[in-house]
Parts: structure tokens; C-alpha cells; sequence
């Protein structure tokens, strides 16, 4: 069976066992709704725990976010609580602090997109599917926190706990979709990635690569540059020491074909200019706007028409949230690559950082301020609690 197993059912029997072996007070009262299963063996689930929760919105995440007690939520039917292991930090995480993913929803909310963790309680429906001691990996909310609810649907059964798999549920997900659907990639064409060594970057590169393209990547740094090599880039740019524009105007006279373009403003700007003929630019992100009160970067849109006219080129937008019908046959693809070793994922959990390792909950302040400060390679991870037996 695949180990993204979301499409079998019926995977587990029922856990009638754990109905009867539960012992702490709480789960007599569980039993006596039958509605869901808990799990209080041995290191038991406890009355309360700690949660990142937004109580002021602003693109600060220190400012945005504070840690609090709550209690362990109890799983509805068709949900899974989830003690987490790791968690994906991504970008954006601060233009949902800032409430701009919907700005009718008002302080408190919890925040977090992604996690992989053990499954120690589930709503009964969920039972079909999943049992307690299951690790899964999950894009749904609230997963800053040692302890998640989310729905059976949103959760994926993986072998077992690596943050590597936090790679492909949304990082990964992204470039892999917005490059089959938006690109229109020929063999032998020329793709321009922006914050190519980063989360979903260095999966652009790959698909990019693997499709048959010449590959440029940009980053900050020559480590970052030395990594790019090794996934396949051919003209990796640091651009902090070397000069972007002139680069692709000598060495891509031509204009490249395509864009998978992050970071917005000056660079959006460069990468309009440079296209070739019919060429293709999706719009990924703008994270040089993100910290911004407005979370906009300003481009010269004055020049965009005449300039996307004398090319026929075309610039399209692309959120994930939008393209869920292609979500669990990307995420089947892409596990199986990881699987067969074709797809590099690389995570890093601040090992390099001063401060050393992303370990608890409070670190995921340090690993954002990381992710801005551009010092990441790969997909910024935090571990929020070690392995621990069930
Ligand atoms: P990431 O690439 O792992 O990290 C961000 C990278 O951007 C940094 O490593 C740094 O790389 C650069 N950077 C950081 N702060 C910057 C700033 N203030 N100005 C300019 N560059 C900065 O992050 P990610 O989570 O994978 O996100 C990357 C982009 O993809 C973001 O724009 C994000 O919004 C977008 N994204 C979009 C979707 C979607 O559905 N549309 C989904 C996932 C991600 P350098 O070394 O290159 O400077
Ligand atoms: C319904 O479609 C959206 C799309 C983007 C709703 C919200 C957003 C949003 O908040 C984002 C966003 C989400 C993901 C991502 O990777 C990047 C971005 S940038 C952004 C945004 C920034 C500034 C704004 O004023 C509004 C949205």
C-alpha cells in the first residue's frame, strides 16, 4: 500500500481494544458517548497544552503571535487529534498573521498550516481509516501547537516521522502543480526560479530540470549557490554578488521562457523585462512585500502592458488553495518520487543557526525571523516535541 494511504479505507479494524483499556476518568466519559477514541495509555494525553494563537494581527509574527494554555481539544467525528512532531514554517504563515487570507476573521485564531505528528485520538468515522499510533502528515490549521484536531480528510498516513515529508505537502505541492498546470514546460527551454534554494524553489528547479530545461536559479548566498548545483541548476546567481540583470541580459539574450517567481518588487521587475518571446511568468509569491503594512512590494506596472505585448507573454497567478482538485495526485506523485529517491528534499531545522536546532514550540519565532532573514536552505522545519512512545 502506499504510504500516502488516504484513498484506502477500512486500513485498521476498530480499535475496540483501546475502548477498553483506557483508564483515566476523562475517557470514561468518552465512552460513555462512544463518539470518539482516545488514547490515555502510558504517556497519557494531558488536560492541557501549549498553542500559538494570533491575537493581534500584524505582519510581526512576535508581535501577532503569543503561546498559550488551552486545553486538549477533543477530535469531532471524522477527526484526528494529532500530537505534533514537526511543523512546516512557511512564508505566508505572516500574511495569515497579518489576517490577510481573510480579513473578516478577527483575533483570536490559531496559527500553523502544516504538521507531521502521532495520531492519539479520533473522532469515530475517522476509525475506517486511521487508529491510534498512526503518524500523519497534515495541511490544515492551527499546527503551531503541541496538539492539533484536523480533519481525517486533510491528513495523509506516512511510514514513519521524517520532516522530510513536510516537504511535499505544500512546498513541494506548490511547484509541482503551478508547473503543470501554469508553465507549458518544452524540452530544452529556459526557466528562471526565484528563492530557488529555498521551500518550494528547490522543488522548481527539480521539476524544471526534469522536464528537460536549462535552469537559473537565484539566492543569497555561494553555500546556497553550491546547493542549487546539486539539484540540478545550471546557472545558480547569487545575487548578492552578482549583478541579476546584467547576468540574464549577456547570458539569456534571448529571454527566458519561463518565471516561477517568489520574491516581487525590483526582481519581478527583472524577470518582466527578460522574457523571451511568448514566454510565461507565474507569480508565486511577493515575499519582499510580506513584512510590509500593506504586504505589497510595488512594480513598475506603468511598463507591463507595452512590455508583455512586445513578447506575447503572459503573467498568471497561482495559490495553492485553489487548485485542490489536483492535490492528492500531486501528493501521490511527488511521495512516490521521494520514495523512489528521485525528488531531493531538504529541510533545514536551524542545525547551522547560532541558537542551534528549531526544538519546541517557541522556536518557531526564531525559525521566521530565519526564513526573512534569508538564511534558510530548504524547507524551514521546527520540531515541537521529541519522539516519544505512545
Ligand atoms: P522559502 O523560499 O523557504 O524562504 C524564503 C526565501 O526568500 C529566503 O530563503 C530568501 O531566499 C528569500 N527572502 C526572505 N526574505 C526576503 C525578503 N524580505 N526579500 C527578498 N527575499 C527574501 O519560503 P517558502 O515558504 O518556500 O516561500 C517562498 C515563496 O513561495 C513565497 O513568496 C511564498 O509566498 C510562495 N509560496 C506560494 C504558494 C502559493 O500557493 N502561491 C505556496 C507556497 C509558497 P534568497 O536566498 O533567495 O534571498
Ligand atoms: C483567496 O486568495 C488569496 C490569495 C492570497 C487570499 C489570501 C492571500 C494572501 O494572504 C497572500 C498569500 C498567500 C499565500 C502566499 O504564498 C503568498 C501570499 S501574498 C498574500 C497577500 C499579500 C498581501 C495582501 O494585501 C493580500 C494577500
Amino acid at each position: 500500500m502506499s504510504c500516502f494511504g488516504f484513498l484506502t479505507s477500512c486500513r485498521r479494524a476498530l480499535l475496540a481494544g483501546h475502548r477498553v483499556r483506557v483508564l483515566s476518568l476523562r475517557s470514561i466519559v468518552d465512552l460513555s458517548y462512544s463518539t470518539h477514541f482516545m488514547d490515555y495509555r502510558a504517556s497519557s494525553i494531558p488536560a492541557s497544552m501549549r498553542k500559538m494563537v494570533v491575537t493581534k494581527l500584524s505582519p510581526n509574527f512576535r508581535e501577532a503571535v503569543c503561546i498559550q494554555n488551552a486545553p486538549v481539544p477533543t477530535p469531532a467525528d471524522g477527526d484526528l487529534l494529532i500530537r505534533n512532531r514537526y511543523v512546516g514554517i512557511n512564508a505566508s504563515d505572516i500574511n495569515y498573521t497579518a489576517g490577510r487570507y481573510d480579513p473578516s476573521v478577527r483575533p483570536p485564531f490559531d496559527a500553523g498550516f502544516e504538521g507531521i505528528g502521532t495520531v492519539v485520538g479520533l473522532g469515530l468515522s475517522a476509525s475506517s481509516q486511521y487508529t491510534v499510533g498512526d503518524t500523519v502528515a497534515y495541511f490544515g490549521e492551527g499546527a503551531f501547537a503541541e496538539y492539533t484536531v484536523v480533519s481525517a480528510k486533510k491528513a495523509i498516513a506516512i511510514r514513519t516521522a521524517r520532516p522530510e515529508y513536510l516537504t511535499l505537502l505544500v512546498s513541494a505541492a506548490t511547484a509541482h502543480i503551478a508547473i503543470q498546470r501554469l508553465a507549458k514546460l518544452k524540452e530544452g527551454e529556459t526557466v528562471l526560479v526565484t528563492a530557488a534554494a529555498g521551500g518550494t524553489g528547490q522543488f522548481a528547479v527539480q521539476f524544471a530540470k526534469m522536464a528537460g530545461c536549462h535552469v537559473v536559479g537565484t539566492c543569497s548566498s555561494n553555500e546556497k549557490a553550491d546547493f542549487l548545483k546539486t539539484i540540478g541548476c545550471d546557472r545558480p546567481i547569487n545575487y548578492k554578488t552578482e549583478d541579476l540583470g546584467s547576468i540574464l541580459r549577456k547570458e539569456y539574450p534571448r529571454g527566458v521562457d519561463v518565471v516561477y517567481e517568489s520574491i516581487g518588487g525590483r526582481i519581478f521587475d527583472l524577470a518582466v523585462s527578460n522574457m523571451a518571446v511568448l514566454g510565461r511568468l507565474i507569480v508565486i509569491g511577493f515575499i519582499s512585500g510580506y513584512q510590509s503594512a500593506s504586504g505589497l512590494q510595488p512594480v513598475k506596472a506603468g511598463t507591463l502592458p507595452v512590455k508583455l505585448l512586445q513578447k506575447s507573454a503572459t503573467i498568471s497567478g497561482f495559490f495553492l488553495p485553489h487548485f485542490m482538485s489536483d492535490y492528492r495526485e500531486a501528493l501521490s506523485i511527488l511521495n512516490e518520487m521521494f520514495a523512489k529517491g528521485k525528488l531531493i528534499c531538504t529541510v533545514d531545522i536551524g542545525d547551522l543557526d547560532p541558537e542551534g536546532h528549531f526544538m519546541g514550540l517557541e522556536s518557531v519565532y526564531r525559525a521566521v525571523d530565519y526564513m526573512y532573514a534569508g538564511k534558510n536552505l530548504g524547507k524551514v522545519v521546527v520540531e515541537v516535541s521529541p519522539h516519544s512512545k505512545l
